[in-house]
């Protein structure tokens, strides 16, 4: 039995063009920029984005710390939604090495509004922490790849820049926002301080998150990487594929998203369990498995044991991510598979 592999786009692998890029890729020391290929990525993404400079890392972890380290100081509030991967799920480094404390405010389907951090924000009376960024992610992931349309990026941020604020982009699948939106990426970069993205989710590309940002904030933001231990030397063999994810691979998430939403509307039709249809407008389905009595680890348990593999959300809510290595035919088969669960 095929194992159909749905935890994350995270386990995509890389294509053979990736894999030949790296072979071919021309490569230098990258601490001293003298990494030709890395040089590249890091111009390309710029150019992308529509900044001024860019700067490749080993992780979307990494560029989230090294982001939050460059905006704020040791004990600087930060406003972030409050199921962000950057609070949830990136071991607490925001607070445990950027000294960062989180604000949280709940959004909308992982979407929140300028009154939103208007409220969060307390002034700066004696005994609060100095509001000094706003963490947007987009797609949000916990919410269920759900996507911050340009305007609402925008609202937010001018707001908070009019509060002395920063903000911050957890765009880890910010390709599948535009993608979903039939916008450029460009278009959410207009307004903000900084964007991370990940070469290494939907884009195939075996490792490696890029940072975009103005020209001061970067060279800051490279200094930051070496000192977490992200200088890397001949880092071209690992950029060369992240250049074939962002030339080639960004118009085919469309599929992604149009087998997540073959996927959900299957899954809602076996009537067993609630799929969140608000929700898919990317390449993430969550479904609530309470109606069967079962937690999402039990459920998970037992998909595994039909050869699906999906992501434990917590509580009741099972995760399955589409990438490349899913087709619309194995969206058949998981669908078949789970209806005849035992
Ligand atoms: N997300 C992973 C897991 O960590 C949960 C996944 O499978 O979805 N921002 C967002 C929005 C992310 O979803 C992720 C990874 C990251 C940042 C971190 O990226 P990496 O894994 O490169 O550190």
């Amino acid at each position: 039995m095929r194992t159909i592999d749905l935890r994350s786009d995270t386990v995509t692998l890389p294509t053979k063009e990736m894999m030949l890029s790296m072979m071919d890729a021309e490569l230098g020391d990258d601490v001293s920029r003298e990494d030709p290929t890395v040089n590249r990525l890091e111009e390309l993404s710029a150019k992308c984005f529509g900044t001024e400079a860019a700067l490749f890392t080993p992780s979307g972890t990494q560029s989230n710390l090294i982001s939050v380290m460059v905006h704020c100081r040791r004990g600087d509030e930060m406003i972030v939604e409050s199921e962000a991967h950057i609070y949830y799920y990136e071991v607490g480094g925001m607070s445990a090495v950027a000294g960062v404390i989180p604000r949280l405010i709940r959004g909308n389907l992982g979407v929140f509004t300028p009154e939103q951090v208007i409220d969060a924000v307390r002034g700066d009376d004696m005994h609060f922490p100095p509001s000094k960024l706003v963490e947007i992610e987009n797609t949000h992931n916990r919410a269920g790849g759900t996507v911050w349309t340009p305007k609402e990026v925008s609202a937010v941020s001018i707001c908070a820049h009019d509060l002395g604020m920063k903000v911050h982009i957890d765009g880890a699948r910010i390709f599948n926002a535009a993608v979903a939106l039939d916008v450029g990426v460009k278009e959410y970069a207009k307004n903000v301080d900084s964007i991370s993205f990940c070469l290494s989710k939907g884009l195939s590309a075996p490792v490696g998150s890029i940072i975009v940002g103005d020209k001061e904030f970067i060279e800051k933001a490279r200094k930051t990487r070496k000192m977490l231990g992200g200088g890397m030397r001949q880092a071209g063999v690992i950029a060369a594929p992240g250049i074939v994810a962002l030339t080639k691979m960004v118009g085919r998430l469309k599929e992604d998203h149009d087998n997540a939403r073959k996927l959900a509307i299957g899954l809602k039709s076996l009537g067993t369990f609630d799929v969140e249809m608000r929700t898919v407008q990317t390449n993430i389905v969550l479904i609530d498995v309470s109606p069967l009595d079962m937690n999402s680890e039990q459920f998970v348990e037992k998909l595994k044991r039909s050869g699906i593999l999906a992501a434990d959300f917590g509580g009741c809510i099972v995760r399955f991510v589409t990438h490349r290595g899913i087709t619309s035919k194995d969206i058949d088969e998981t669908i078949g598979r789970i209806e005849r669960l035992k």
